[in-house]
């Protein structure tokens, strides 16, 4: 998962409303359905968590440092989302134990390496790159009408692609992933013995690129699904940065093509972390 810069998300929650509404007019779906549906929870679950639980965000220090707005743009989407949330004054150990301390029944953190939330009552920990895999299939399930039986093309298959992976599969998309690694291809072929009627490798990057509709862009390339490799009618889900369309085509393509920084992710590992 690529680094965020402070330029990637700064204004990110003055601009939660127009995201929604954004992501309404293309998938059909609020962020909190995406969320929820994401997570297999009820809505009206989630709203009643959100009456009761407070959510604390704690800046860590450790490696490369804090991220600026990091911090506050999840306190903007757990917010819009209904929660109460704080971020601590203090970071790293310190922070910790003042959320707690100040009553916080959720922690939001991330290192270098991983980016997490934790329910402390129900001990447990929600991981970014899963919640964003399946975050962002949810919302293409809205922007493509459903997908079972739909072939779906991964591209990457590390954490997110291989958690996107998982829940294609588990509501019957039809799934071909490559990734430039032979020993992942490898292990996502040997963690689905009995899906291997709807699990396909590609070997090609351009070529699959032009034979499949529905794309879930899990890789740290950027910008190489260019005007003429793409499918004519493509549909991509591009979770965080860097954006994998060139910047011209994304902005004549933007109504077929799910893109944030943050956003589902975030609003996924809420949902997730509140389990039912
Ligand atoms: O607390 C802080 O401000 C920093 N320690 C946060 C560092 C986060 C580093 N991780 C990333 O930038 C991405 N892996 C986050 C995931 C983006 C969602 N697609």
């Amino acid at each position: 998962m690529t680094r965020l810069t402070e330029k990637d998300i700064k204004g990110l929650t003055y601009e939660l409303k127009l995201y929604d509404a954004d992501l309404y007019r293309k998938t059909g779906m609020t962020l909190l359905q995406i969320a929820c549906t994401a997570a297999g929870l009820s809505i009206d679950y989630f709203l009643q968590q959100s009456a009761s639980k407070k959510v604390a965000v704690v800046p860590i220090t450790v490696g490369q440092g804090i991220i600026g707005s990091f911090a506050s743009s999840i306190q903007g989407v757990t917010n819009y989302l209904g929660f109460e949330t704080f971020v601590t004054e203090e970071t790293d150990v310190t922070g910790i134990a003042k959320g707690v301390i100040n009553g916080a029944d959720i922690l939001f953190m991330a290192d270098d390496n991983k980016f997490i939330a934790v329910n402390l009552e129900k001990k447990l920990i929600i991981d970014n790159g899963k919640a964003t895999g399946r975050g962002f299939v949810a919302a293409m399930q809205g922007l493509a009408n459903g997908l079972k039986n739909k072939e779906v093309l991964v591209i990457g298959a590390g954490q997110v692609g291989s958690e996107a992976i998982s829940y294609l599969l588990s509501i019957g998309a039809k799934v071909a992933f490559l990734d430039s690694d032979p020993m992942k291809t490898k292990a996502l072929i040997e963690q689905y013995p009995d899906k291997l009627s709807s699990l396909k490798i590609e070997s090609n990057l351009n070529q699959a690129l032009l034979n499949y509709k529905y794309i879930v862009d899990a890789c740290p390339l950027a910008a190489f699904m260019t005007q003429d490799n793409l499918h004519p009618e493509a549909k991509v889900a591009a979770p965080g940065v860097p954006l994998g369309l060139t910047a011209d085509l994304y902005s004549t393509y933007q109504h077929n093509v799910i893109h944030d920084p943050l956003q589902i992710g975030v609003a996924t590992m809420l949902a997730m972390a509140v389990c039912q």
